[in-house]
């Protein structure tokens, strides 16, 4: 589902490895150079000097190592006295190990944001990766080859883990709290005409049949038409209830009508359907706040197209602004080849990815988990 986004990544762990690692054999070529040159007590010496150690030791560990290498009274005397020809190499790659600068990894950086940005990624989440996989990386020291494809992936991993992490509410125990009060968890799907939110209603209705709580859909897309017609036909097909009215009518009413149902039957959810609407249209857009306020749902979800890309972050932050969202579900995930959006639109509004839609039956639905998604990018 993230190959795009595996590959590029991949691609800045390779290219950063390879840097390094060349300018690990040329630095190599000089020590072996320097080796022939020097005696081998002398190297030795050299090797054990405390004070090259000095930048990661503290002073007490300087100390002990100074003791150690001048009384030579160490439990380990005879091995560390006289070190072997493998102690000897090991100890002069750990002298001359590299240091990662800015220089090294910057133009990498600077390719992998712009792939990111073709990759539909949002600008402000492509550098706030690069910068963090920079700050991880520069100064940290190589010791051995493995240690540079290591700590890249390690610092990409970080650096997405930061972007997805944003606190998310478990719909399950919203459900569950809400059960104790005798109160249905009322949902309002919002997002533009075509992303999806008549099927996925349909979906996290299915999804949570299964868990055996019980719906109740409010078709509350009065507007277009077919829109009673088709979520009344997904309705019928999974058995849920559906609360309707004649098209044309109030949408907040309709709205209405399911929350006294759920409460009068005891159902666990209320999933309001609502007419998709352009972050642009005002008209629309008080409809939907009329809607909020007749209901006052626990939870908007907005419902963005992952195909669409930076555009479905920017409705998000439309209609963020015009009622505030609580969780954004992502649909046509399965289509969806970049990744871009699932990537950005969590961290740009900060508004936590719930579900994503991955395909056209009703159990097409996966719950979104940011360590999931690090482990689809980053996993074998
Ligand atoms: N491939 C795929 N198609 C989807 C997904 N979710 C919705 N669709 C399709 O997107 C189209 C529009 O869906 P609809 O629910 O009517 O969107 P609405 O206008 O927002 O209510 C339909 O053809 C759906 O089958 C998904 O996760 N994957
Ligand atoms: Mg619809």
């Amino acid at each position: 589902m993230f190959e795009s986004l595996k590959k590029k990544f991949s691609g800045t762990i390779g290219k950063i490895s390879d840097k390094i690692s060349k300018e690990e054999e040329e630095a190599q070529k000089t020590d072996e150079t320097l080796t022939e040159k020097v005696p081998d007590e002398v190297t030795a010496k050299t090797d054990l000097n405390p004070v090259l150690e000095k930048e990661t030791s503290t002073e007490g560990t300087v100390k002990e190592k100074e003791t150690i290498a001048g009384t030579e009274t160490s439990e380990n005397q005879e091995t560390e006295l006289e070190p072997s020809e493998e102690e000897k190499s090991g100890l002069l790659s750990f002298i001359r190990h590299k240091t990662i600068s800015e220089k090294d990894i910057d133009d990498i950086l600077f390719e992998l944001e712009m792939a990111l940005l073709e990759g539909d990624v949002a600008l402000e989440v492509a550098e706030q990766i690069a910068n963090s996989v920079k700050q991880d990386l520069v100064g940290r020291k190589i010791k051995r080859r493995n240690d540079v494809t290591e700590f890249t992936k390690e610092a990409l991993k970080n650096a997405i883990s930061e972007i997805l992490n944003v606190d998310s509410q478990d719909i399950g125990d919203l459900i569950l709290e809400k059960r104790k009060q005798g109160e249905p968890v009322k949902i309002m799907f919002v997002g533009i005409n075509g992303t999806g939110k008549t099927t996925t209603i349909a979906k996290i209705a299915t999804f949570f049949i299964e868990k055996n709580y019980t719906p109740v859909i409010a078709a509350s897309d009065t507007f277009r038409a077919g829109a009673i017609e088709q979520i009344t036909h997904h309705a019928d097909k999974i058995g849920v209830k559906i609360i309707k009215h004649k098209k044309g009518s109030d949408p907040a009413a309709v709205a209405y009508d399911a929350v006294e149902h759920a409460k009068a039957q005891g159902k666990d959810l209320v999933l309001v359907d609502t007419a998709g609407r352009m972050q642009t249209n005002i008209n629309l857009m008080d409809e939907m706040k009329k809607i909020k306020r007749v209901i006052k749902p626990d939870l908007i979800i907005f419902v963005g197209d992952a195909l669409t890309g930076n555009d479905a972050v920017e409705q998000a932050r439309k209609f963020d602004d015009a009622v505030g969202i609580d969780g954004v579900i992502l649909t046509k995930a399965d289509a969806d080849a970049k990744g871009g959006s699932a990537l950005s639109i969590g961290y740009v509004i900060n508004k936590p990815i719930l579900f994503l839609g991955t395909g056209q039956s009703y159990t097409d639905i996966i719950e979104f988990h940011p360590n999931w998604m690090v482990e689809q990018i980053f996993g074998e």
